[in-house]
């Protein structure tokens, strides 16, 4: 069955983004007079929790408050988020930028005429800040299907995501390559009986990706070959389109892409 979309994760895949949501999360708790910070060890471990809304809700779980603070701080949730979507905007448009191979992937199966899709927990306002600061305006209208944030209810590592992203598509699971930058991301894209591409970030390197049928330290570029050890499944010293399609028919003649 030949390859006709690729379905990309956003936050840690399309761009390394997890420290700038971290950034927001802590100004945003200033800004509605929360004293709480999130330092990198203590966002490396809520990051297990998948939805910014959900994190949050986990946190506040953490601090124990008696049941009136308790259900004060619930009801603020979805203010302090929503400010927190606003201030990761503001960030990313200053600094926003695609991981390495992320773009010359993307514009080598628009050339090949393969379709393109996002499946991510992340809010769209955070999807369209990201495109527009890497891409440009009309990057939106590359992705044929965006499937993201409360748009499914389970939420990663739940297969829903993937799912609605194929059925947006209109493709079966066989015809599509998800791409991922963590295990509950692979999980969801393996469960959905996608191939899946790892390319994990430094919030991720230690999870478990034994379940993604190609782990690279990233897709690599004609100008940032992947070192040899990072590549061993690879013909090519960068992930480039030709590799992928080869890898993706090569798994189903293999029958491991069920
Ligand atoms: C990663 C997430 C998101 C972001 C924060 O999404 O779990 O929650 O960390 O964004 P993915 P929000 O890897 O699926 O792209 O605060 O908008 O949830
Ligand atoms: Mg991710």
């Amino acid at each position: 069955m030949t390859l006709e979309a690729l379905i990309f994760d956003v936050d840690g895949t399309l761009a390394d983004t997890e420290e700038f949501h971290r950034q927001a999360f802590n100004a945003a708790f200033r800004e509605h007079g929360l004293d709480w910070h999130w330092n990198r060890p203590a966002y490396g471990e809520l990051l297990h929790t998948t939805g910014g809304k959900e994190r949050i809700l986990r946190y506040i779980d953490s601090l124990g408050e008696p049941a009136e603070r308790d259900a004060a701080l619930r009801a603020q949730v979805p203010l302090v988020h929503r400010s927190k979507t606003r201030l990761f905007g503001e960030i990313v448009a200053r600094t926003g930028k695609l991981r390495t191979g992320v773009e010359r992937l993307l514009r080598e199966a628009r050339d090949k005429g393969l379709r393109l899709a996002l499946a991510s927990t992340t809010t769209p306002a955070n999807v369209e800040a990201l495109l527009n600061s890497t891409l440009g305006d009309g990057a939106l209208g590359w992705f044929d299907a965006m499937v993201l944030g409360d748009q499914v209810v389970n939420k990663k590592p739940a297969p829903d995501v993937y799912l609605a992203a194929l059925a947006r598509l209109g493709l079966s699971a066989q015809r599509c390559v998800a791409f991922e930058d963590s295990s509950h991301g692979v999980k969801a894209a393996r469960a959905a009986g996608l191939y899946t591409v790892a390319t994990p970030t430094f919030w991720t390197v230690d999870q478990n990706f034994s379940a993604a049928q190609l782990v690279l330290p990233s897709l690599g570029d004609p100008e940032h070959h992947l070192p040899d050890e990072g590549r061993r499944a690879l013909r090519v010293p960068y992930l480039d389109l030709a590799e992928l399609v080869r890898l993706h028919a090569a798994s189903l003649t293999e029958g491991k892409a069920a």
